[in-house]
C-alpha cells in the first residue's frame, strides 16, 4: 500500500504537472524561485540600506549632534548662566553684603594723643605734653569730663606744627561724620586720610573751625577703623580765653 501510494503520488504529481505543460510548469517553478530570490535580495538590500541610513543618521546625530551641540549648548548655557550668575551673584551678594554687613554703628575703642613734634618744644615733656593721660575723657560718654591740651601763647602752637588724635573704632565700619564737642571756638581741625605715624600728611577728608558742636563730614563715606584728627590751629577756650583745645566728647557716625 505505502509504496503504491508513494508511486502513485509522483505519478499524480507528474500527471498533475504534466497537464500544465512541462515548460509552463518548469517556468512556474522557476518564477517563484526567482521571485523568492529577488524578494529576499530586495529585502536584504532594503534592510542594508535602512541599516546604513539609520546608522549614518545615528552617527551624525550622535557625533555632530550630541557632542558639540549639546556641549556647546551646555557650555554656553553654563557660561551664560555662570557670568549671569556671577554677575547676578555679586549684585545679589553685593546687595545682601551691604545689607548683611550693614556697617555697624561706629564705636570708639580708644583715643590716643599724637604729638610727633613734642620733642621740638621740650624733650623732657614728650610723654606728658598736652595731657595724654586724660584723652580717654573724650569718649567716656560723660559731657562733664574732658581732655584739654596745653595752652599756647600762639594759636598756631609754638615750636611744633600741631597735635593730633587717633580714634580707633571697635571694628571697621562706614564713617561719614566725626563730631567734636569743644569748649571753645576757632582754630582748625582736620580729618585726614593718613596713619598715626604721619598725622599731618595725607588727604584732608574734612576740616573746619571748632565750636561747641564741630562737624567733620566726609563728602563720601569712608570705610575704615581708624580716624586721624590733626589740630593745626588752636581754638580759643571759653573758660579762660587761652589758645587751647578742650574736648568733652567725640562722636563718630
Ligand atoms: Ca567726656
Amino acid at each position: 500500500m505505502w509504496p503504491k501510494r508513494s508511486d502513485e503520488l509522483p505519478l499524480d504529481t507528474d500527471v498533475s504537472d504534466a497537464p500544465w505543460s512541462g515548460l509552463q510548469g518548469g517556468e512556474d517553478d522557476r518564477e517563484p524561485a526567482s521571485r523568492r530570490v529577488n524578494a529576499s535580495a530586495i529585502l536584504l538590500a532594503v534592510i542594508a540600506l535602512l541599516v546604513i541610513v539609520i546608522g549614518a543618521l545615528a552617527l551624525n546625530y550622535l557625533t555632530s549632534g550630541t557632542d558639540p551641540v549639546t556641549l556647546e549648548d551646555e557650555t554656553t548655557s553654563v557660561e551664560g548662566e555662570t557670568p549671569g550668575g556671577t554677575e547676578t551673584t555679586p549684585d545679589e551678594s553685593a546687595e545682601p553684603t551691604e545689607d548683611a554687613i550693614d556697617y555697624p554703628e561706629p564705636t570708639i575703642q580708644s583715643v590716643t594723643l599724637l604729638n610727633p613734634q613734642a620733642a621740638n618744644l621740650d624733650p623732657s615733656t614728650v610723654d606728658s605734653q598736652d595731657n595724654p593721660g586724660s584723652v580717654s575723657n573724650v569718649f567716656d560718654g560723660n559731657p562733664a569730663t574732658s581732655w584739654s591740651s596745653w595752652w599756647y601763647s600762639d594759636p598756631a602752637f609754638w615750636m611744633k606744627d600741631g597735635i593730633g588724635l587717633e580714634i580707633t573704632l571697635a571694628e571697621e565700619t562706614e564713617i561719614t561724620e566725626v563730631v567734636l564737642n569743644v569748649d571753645g571756638n576757632g582754630g582748625l581741625v582736620q580729618w585726614r586720610d593718613t596713619v598715626n605715624a604721619a598725622p599731618n600728611s595725607g588727604q584732608i577728608i574734612a576740616e573746619g573751625a571748632m565750636s561747641a558742636e564741630t562737624l567733620l563730614t566726609a563728602s563720601e563715606p569712608v570705610v575704615g577703623q581708624t580716624i586721624i584728627l590733626w589740630f593745626e590751629d588752636l581754638p580759643t577756650a571759653n573758660s579762660d580765653g587761652l589758645y587751647r583745645i578742650d574736648i568733652s566728647e567725640i562722636t563718630v557716625r
